[in-house]
């Protein structure tokens, strides 16, 4: 029988080697979790190397995510689908090895880490969505949702404001069958942390509500094993083990030193490793005892048939309950959910008063929850203001665990995380709100769901200047440029319930995240003939024709639609208005309907939007011209606000003429 050290070692050289092979990467971090990976993934963590689907697996993220040859060599080891030939082109050009781990790019990959303490909030999320799901599906005798979330973090992790949020939250919430592995070695980029990190984490973490576990040697493979057996018997409390360990542990001339941290060990420290570790095999070269010894292939396949059985227990007794988990497990909408939305939607569009996007969003989220049980709710602390509960929500709590409201704290970026693990996790369609400009706290969480394709819709309130009072610190100017110019992420902001309605339906069914920017003024309904109602989800058309030859187009979005029709009205009869709460949906149509809605031949053209207005010039072009803000906002009453900034009638028909 191989020794434990031994098989740890596989994990340490095909990291190593492979780091060397693509003259970049980070050693330090795999050699110096090697030995508690080494013990969580061969026979504790649950999972079937065939079947990285499998709906009962156990989750595993790598938050310290520029450790990635300990995934792939743990993927490779254990049997996924990640050859050795996909180790030898780490890091290289479409590759399934690159440089951080990203979902979708490698078979068992749960999330995209690298941007440090998300990947820790992510596995808060997919917690948090383990337990939700148990609390909605599990019956008496059928626990068919029943996993635990693992994961390893490092100091740059803990460091990262995020990590409090999300940890705090996991504390409060209860989230027992989380365990998170902190890789405490003391070395960060810049050397010995304890110049820039003397935080007690343990008592940070005892503080927060989670059971700590203190001291564990993470070389010592009977130490590591005893803190996960502790772990995994507490079912109240996450756990946090702490390790300590050394980076780059078993280089004679580098362990202990942030020089292993971020680049090859070079081919004589390579040597001197394998003489100092016994081990004589060459690059990528792994013995058959080896490899068998970590193989989880079989194991999987019988963790999971033992599951299969109970399931098909469950259909027996519940087959509407089981084939509802399927549709949910596979992401699919409910059959009968969009007709039904778009009998919503027709009715919002005869019969809707004056209302804020904001409210109008709220009357549309009750139809959502009502069409998708999928549905879980949340806002960071702002639920009456962005209007996200609805009358028959549930917060969710470690008392009330399936819950379809989460009250998030103000913690904006916690949320956002959290909600991209709930969404990776599976089987649930997570929104959240926060006011459009603190959107900025949880930037780099929007960006990582657009760059994961992950389902999460979000609830920005407070769009403009024209939320008065608050003034400049609370008045969003960048924001809406900054998110369209996001790739694979969806924008809306709609003029009225009608557009509010077909913005969500969108949101729902768009594999990818959306931002919804919503008003907190009131907004009249506009008129619209059914053709019209069907454009919408164009992202842009035709709002208000032109009753003789096109002289000019008038093009807005939100709140300034309505200021557009005004103005059109002193404008005369060649005036279009064109609606366009969507661009990077108008962006997609084909060519003859952009021309439809935006003919070349009319030039005079003019945006008005309450935000930056650099994106605005690609649809007015040289010859036309946007009223937009270059300027930070000023506090006062909304409307007082909105004239000072030059959005009235006088002000657009001015401009209109002078183009
Ligand atoms: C948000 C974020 N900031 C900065 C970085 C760049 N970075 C990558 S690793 C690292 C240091 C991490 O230290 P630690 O977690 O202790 O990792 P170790 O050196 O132990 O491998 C930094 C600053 C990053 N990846 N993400």
């Amino acid at each position: 029988m191989t020794d434990r050290r031994t098989l740890a070692n596989a994990i340490r050289f095909l990291s190593i080697d492979a780091v060397q092979a693509a003259n970049s990467g980070h050693p330090g971090a795999p050699m110096g979790m090697a030995d508690i990976a080494e013990v969580l993934w061969r026979g504790v963590l649950r999972h079937n190397p065939e079947n990285p689907q499998w709906a009962n697996r156990d989750r595993f993220v790598l938050s310290n995510g520029h450790g990635s040859m300990l995934i792939y060599s743990l993927l490779h080891l254990t049997g996924y689908d990640v050859t050795i030939d996909d180790l030898k082109s780490f890091r290289q050009l479409h590759s399934r090895t690159p440089g951080h781990p990203e979902y979708g790019y490698t078979a068992g990959v749960e999330t995209t880490t690298g941007p440090l303490g998300q990947g820790l909030a992510n596995a808060v999320g997919m917690a948090l969505a383990e337990r939700t799901l148990a609390a909605q599906f599990n019956r008496d005798q059928f626990p068919i949702v029943d996993h635990y979330t693992y994961c390893f973090a490092g100091d740059g992790c803990l460091m990262e404001g995020v990590s409090h949020e999300a940890c705090s939250l996991a504390g409060t919430l209860g989230l027992g069958k989380l365990i998170v592995f902190y890789d405490d070695n003391g070395i960060s980029i810049d050397g010995d942390v304890r110049g820039w990190f003397s935080d007690d984490t343990p008592a940070r973490f005892e503080s927060y509500g989670w059971q700590v576990i203190r001291g564990v040697d993470g070389h010592d493979a009977t130490e590591v094993e005893t803190a996960l057996k502790t772990a995994r018997q507490e079912t109240s409390r996450p756990t946090l083990i702490c390790c300590r360990t050394v980076i780059g542990f078993g280089s004679p001339n580098l362990a202990g030193s942030e020089k292993t941290h971020g680049a090859p060990l070079g081919d004589a420290e390579i040597q001197a490793t394998r003489d100092a570790m016994g081990w004589s095999y060459g690059p990528f070269e792994i013995p058959a005892d080896i490899q068998s010894a970590w193989d989880a292939k079989a194991q999987g396949a019988k963790a999971q048939a033992e599951w299969d059985q109970l399931f098909a227990d469950y259909q027996k007794q519940y087959p509407d309950l089981a084939s509802e988990f399927e549709r949910r497990i596979q992401g699919d909408l409910p059959q009968k959910a969009l007709p039904a939305f778009d009998k919503a939607i027709a009715e919002t569009q005869s019969e809707s008063p004056k209302l804020a996007t904001r409210k109008a969003s709220q009357n549309a989220i009750e139809v959502v929850a009502k069409l998708f049980p999928e549905t879980l709710g949340g806002s960071a602390d702002l639920g009456h203001s962005n209007l996200t509960v609805w009358p028959e929500c549930q917060a969710n709590s470690q008392d009330n665990p399936g819950g379809n409201y989460m009250h998030y704290g103000v913690r904006e970026f916690g949320m956002c995380a959290l909600m991209n693990g709930i969404a990776l996790h599976g089987g649930f369609l997570p929104f959240g709100g926060t006011f459009l400009i603190f959107m900025e706290y949880a930037r780099n969480a929007v960006r990582m769901a657009a760059l994961m394709k992950q389902r999460v819709i979000y609830v920005f309130t407070h769009d403009s200047i024209g939320l008065g009072e608050d003034g400049p610190t609370h008045q969003p100017i960048e924001q809406l440029a900054s998110l369209r110019s996001t790739p694979g992420l969806e924008t809306w902001r709609p003029c009225d319930t009608t557009e509010t309605f077909v913005a969500w339906k969108e949101a729902v069914s768009y594999q990818g995240p959306t931002a919804l920017a919503l008003s907190r003024q009131g907004l009249a309904n506009q008129p619209r003939a059914a053709q019209q109602v069907a454009d919408i989800a164009r992202g842009g058309y035709v709002l208000k024709k032109e009753t003789s030859a096109l002289e000019l187009i008038l093009i807005a979005t939100g709140s300034e639609v309505e200021l557009a029709v005004a103005a059109s009205e002193s404008l005369g009869g060649g005036v279009r208005v064109v609606s366009m709460p969507s661009t990077s949906r108008f962006d997609r149509e084909d060519a003859a309907y952009k021309e439809a809605v935006l003919p070349a031949s009319c030039t005079k053209r003019l945006a008005i939007e309450a935000g930056h207005p650099d994106g605005w010039y690609k649809y007015v072009g040289l010859n036309g011209d946007v009223i937009g803000m270059q300027t930070f906002g000023e506090s006062g009453p909304g409307g007082d606000v909105m004239k000072h900034f030059g959005f009235t009638v006088d002000h657009v028909v001015s401009k209109a003429k002078a183009l």
